[in-house]
């Protein structure tokens, strides 16, 4: 009979297809069995009482991004994956992103010197394209893909970032032939600006109006061209970070006409709201992020798109800048707007007890649907499964062991990341991981870390199903082949 290296006994097993009463055999860093009487194991793990779960996977983190003139991220590869591995996760996906002027080879190779030999869980990279050259288009982009970073987003706002509608279809047409899942950051950039130059003619300029920049129909028109252009080519596409019903609806809407079109929305859409930022004077720029918090009606949108599966994945869109800090949220003098408040709010951490304390402890969502959101669905998406994403023989083990019935009020000091602030000061949740483990290795156990940084590694992917074409053409015209 084998002899396991671990054997993960007396636990619940959940997966998106259900719960089972079974333990967990792993050899050599791989699940190797999942069953009761599974026979002897070197070291035994005792999960009696709690669930078993896969690994956390967090599609959308950045960390030790470049944000601006003189701003500083507050989390590295290495804060960040601590913090992700106390919160539940296994695999993180961050941005990696093209400079403008410069290629993505370029950008790979800073993103890998930033990252490699610092993380505590695995990684894998989406690119950002910010200049779609000749050469990004027609060698670089392909290249990169076929060695694995089969994801890549673009962003339809932000300066130094933002594509026209013109690129964005070149860049979608790239990703049809090589078949990558493009992401979506979806703002009307024009919008945007008028609204922000008219709010600081008037003094608007209180951290609290970056809600007012923003408004929903900026987001919905977004949505609704992405999703326009997507489909004249056929291109797959996920609509990241969606905050409101209206944008949701435009993807139920492209889905029920067939559309591979997918959706994720955040735990900043459920639990904040605008009218929070309007209560808190300076210190509401430790929500400020895009698209912003909106209110109660888009939250329970959002909690409708869940349940309805409008959405494939739940991240946290983790973006950290420090509060108390000019390198972060709070401007130098001179430079009062709320236009120079850098958007992103910190979440890795708190990502998977919020959906599960909101979502499954109070019966909005199952413990089904809350495996697929946080796990899951990002390696179904993202060409990683089953590796990544599930409990069974053949998998990576990476697993959380969970504590259903714990009750934690959310507070920054008992959280790891490298800010300082949490969004979520002060929320109560029932539910919190007690032990991650990666490939095998436990890293956090008990609410210490005993994994070693430089444990974690950069996954290539293969290119996704998710990102296959429908073959539903709206035109005459035929975009290019795929040469995969
Ligand atoms: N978009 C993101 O995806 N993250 C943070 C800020 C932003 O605008
Ligand atoms: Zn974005
Ligand atoms: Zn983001």
């Amino acid at each position: 009979m084998t002899e396991f290296d671990i054997l993960v006994q007396g636990g619940r097993i959940a997966t998106e297809t259900g719960v089972s009463e079974s333990d967990v055999g792993i050899k050599g860093g791989k699940i190797a069995a999942v069953g009761r009487e599974l026979g002897a194991a070197k070291e035994t793990i005792d999960a009696t009482g709690l669930l078993v779960l896969p690994g956390g996977i967090d599609s959308h983190v950045h960390l030790a991004q470049p944000s601006g003139p003189g701003i500083v991220m507050a989390d590295d590869f290495e804060s960040g994956t601590r913090a992700a591995a106390f919160g539940g996760n296994t695999l993180v996906m961050p941005f990696c992103i093209q400079e403008k002027g410069k290629g993505l080879r370029a950008a790979l190779t800073e993103y890998h010197a930033k990252a490699d030999g610092k993380c505590y869980v695995d990684t894998s990279f989406h690119l950002v394209i910010s200049d779609p050259t000749a050469s990004v288009l027609g060698q670089e982009l392909p290249a990169v893909v076929a060695d694995g970073y089969t994801s890549f987003k673009v962003f339809m706002t932000y300066e130094g970032l933002k594509l026209n509608d013109r690129e964005m279809l070149e860049v979608l047409a790239v990703a049809r032939e090589t078949g990558a899942l493009v992401m979506v950051h979806a703002e009307n950039d024009d919008a945007i600006r008028f609204l922000t130059e008219r709010l600081e003619r008037v003094g608007h300029t209180a951290a609290y109006n970056h809600t007012v920049s923003r408004p929903i129909p900026v987001e919905r028109e977004a949505t609704h061209r992405a999703i326009s252009l997507a489909e004249l080519l056929d291109v797959p596409i996920m609509i990241v970070h969606v905050s409101n019903g209206q944008a949701m609806e435009e993807i139920a809407r492209a889905q029920a006409r067939g559309l591979k079109i997918y959706g994720e929305t955040c735990p900043q859409y459920l639990v904040l709201k605008a009218s929070d930022l309007r209560g808190m004077d300076l210190e509401a720029a430790k929500l400020v992020c895009s698209p912003p918090p909106r209110d109660a009606e888009s939250q329970a949108a959002c909690w409708d798109g869940l349940q309805r599966g409008v959405f494939s994945v739940f991240s946290s869109d983790h973006c950290p800048f420090r509060y108390d800090d000019e390198r972060g949220k709070r401007a130098p003098r001179g430079q009062e707007s709320f236009r120079y408040v850098p958007n992103g709010i910190p979440g890795v951490e708190t990502r998977l007890p919020i959906l599960f304390s909101e979502g499954v402890a109070k019966g909005r969502i199952s413990l089904e649907q809350f495996v697929a959101y946080t796990s899951t669905n990002h390696a179904r998406m993202y060409g990683l499964y089953p590796q990544k994403g599930t409990i069974a023989p053949g998998s990576d083990a990476d697993i959380v062991l969970w504590n259903a019935n714990r009750r934690m009020r959310i507070t920054h000091e008992i959280l790891h990341d490298a800010c300082d602030y949490t969004p979520y000061e002060g929320l109560e949740v029932t539910g919190w991981p007690v032990l991650t483990m990666v490939r095998g290795c436990v890293v956090v156990r008990d609410g210490e870390l005993v994994g070693e940084r430089g444990f974690g590694r950069h996954l290539m992917r293969d290119r996704p199903p998710s990102a296959e074409p429908t073959g539903k053409l709206v035109t005459e015209f035929d975009p290019a082949p795929r040469r995969v």
